[in-house]
């Protein structure tokens, strides 16, 4: 039989939060308002070979009642779990405590427990009842506490619930990280022997899908960047004056064409890790022409210096040219300092971000091309859009239902973390997909920077 865990405890305490989390799901009902899950569903969740199933309940609602009619109805200790059943089958009780009922139905009919309390809050005695009512059931046990607000009770907390249940552990649903989350996995295998070796499945195969998502992240971030800094349409035209009248609007769909393929790699990559449901918002692709604005490029990939360093590691073909290239950037700063900081958004190339050309063609006619983008910075603001995202979803819960806002960061500090070839190899490479010329290899690089430690 497959691993199956309950999930149950008082209401509006995070049970469907720790639900969506393990189970990697966000499209499970979770809000503030106490009573949001009604009836128990259960999540059957398949990593690789791997499979075991995680059932969402109502939280207890009259366990000081519901206790006192087990007590009834057990003369002795080797009757609970017959007075259990028998409460669960009984039409009165299905109507006097219709969540008891769903929630100790899937325990009874085998799913070890997972008992959630909130650490924020003070232990209480009414916590007693459920705890005796989940004893009387006889299924194996672990209880997680979550500090909704903060930990202030969670040394309380342990106390008391080590008297009912073996294991005990602190797991923060909004805030858990992936390691975290098998660390969990792990304690469910200490819970039943049985389920050990499916457990320890279950494990390598979640550390699998990790790496799968790292790899196939890497993989739609080199697409990304090759069809942005590739795109181009063309138009046929009659005449040169014609081709000028078309320029606005072959200008427009150009900028179209490039933010909707970002917006669909984006999207591929939030599916990628499970988020389907999830809203996110990023500053337009900053393109327009009209609009162009420095600031903007530096805020999502290099600055000028950073930008120099970035095109003297480039040339460089070994590490230790590329030491030199680093003790000399500053200084050839210095040196092409006024030329080149005042050529300003020309050395970026803002000039030729909106590359338009007009070509005659062998049988006559013209042909309009717009693009494609040459401009140094574009492959990394493409790349650095591309990174924050992943690093957000990476270390986001499905728990978490509240809108993702992509923000800046710092580009230059995360390729700095590649040794220098890995750097230099970088930069050469973006440089080349700049100037259209193939480029191999690039998805490794891609994945040793989606996988570099963001700052704190
Ligand atoms: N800050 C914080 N909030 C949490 C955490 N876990 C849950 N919440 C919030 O607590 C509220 C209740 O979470 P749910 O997961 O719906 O709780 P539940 O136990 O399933 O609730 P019912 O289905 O109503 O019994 C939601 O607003 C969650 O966002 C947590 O670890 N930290
Ligand atoms: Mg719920």
């Amino acid at each position: 039989m497959k691993p199956v865990f309950a999930v149950v405890g008082h209401p509006n305490k995070g049970k469907s939060s720790i639900v969506s989390t393990i189970a990697q799901n966000d499209s499970i009902a979770i809000s503030p308002q106490s009573g949001t899950t009604r009836s128990t569903q259960s999540f059957d969740i398949t990593i690789g070979k791997a499979q075991f199933s995680l059932v969402d309940t109502p939280g207890f609602q009259r366990p000081a009642r519901a206790l006192a009619w087990l007590q009834q109805h057990a003369a002795s200790a080797d009757k609970r779990r017959d007075a259990v059943n028998q409460f669960i089958s009984d039409s009165e009780c299905q109507q006097q405590f219709p969540e008891e009922v769903e929630l100790l139905k899937p325990i009874m009919a085998g799913a070890a427990i997972l008992y959630v309390v909130d650490g924020s809050r003070p232990y209480g005695a009414d916590y007693e009842a459920e705890m005796e009512i989940l004893r009387w059931t006889g299924q194996a046990s672990m209880a997680l506490i979550n500090p909704i607000e903060n930990e202030h009770h969670v040394q309380d907390w342990q106390q008391a619930l080590g008297q009912y249940f073996k294991i005990v552990r602190v797991f923060n649903a909004l805030q858990a990280d992936f390691e975290k989350v098998v660390t969990i996995l792990e304690a469910f295998s200490h819970i039943r022997e049985e389920w050990q070796s499916a457990l320890a499945e279950i494990v390598r195969e979640y550390r699998q899908q990790r790496a799968e998502q790292l790899d196939e992240s890497a993989k739609l971030l080199e697409q990304l960047l090759t069809r942005l800094c590739t795109h181009q349409i063309t138009q046929k035209v009659h005449s040169k004056s014609q081709a000028d009248e078309l320029k606005p609007l072959l200008e427009k769909k150009y900028f179209d064409d490039m933010r909707k393929i970002e917006y669909e790699h984006h999207e591929s990559l939030k599916s990628l890790y499970q988020y389907h449901h999830l809203e996110s918002t990023i500053d337009e692709l900053p393109l327009d022409h009209n609009l162009f604005d420095t600031d903007k490029w530096i805020a999502w990939g290099l600055n000028r210096k950073q930008l120099t360093v970035a095109a003297s590691m480039a040339g460089a073909a070994t590490g230790a040219a590329v030491d030199i290239a680093l003790a000399g950037s500053s200084a050839m700063l210095g040196a092409l300092g006024g030329g080149l900081i005042g050529a300003g958004s020309a050395w970026l190339g803002a000039d030729q971000l909106a590359t338009f050309s007009v070509k005659g063609l062998p049988l006559g006619g013209y042909q309009a091309r717009q693009g494609p983008i040459q401009n140094r910075n574009f492959p990394y603001v493409v790349l650095g859009r591309f990174l924050y995202l992943a690093d957000a979803l990476r270390h986001r819960t499905h728990a978490r239902r509240e809108k993702l806002a992509i923000s800046e960061g710092d580009l230059s500090a995360r390729i700095a973390q590649l040794s220098k070839n890995e750097q230099s190899a970088l930069h050469r490479s973006l440089d080349k997909l700049r100037k259209q010329k193939p480029v191999d290899d690039l998805v490794s690089r891609l994945r040793a920077l989606l996988n570099s430690k963001t700052a704190g």
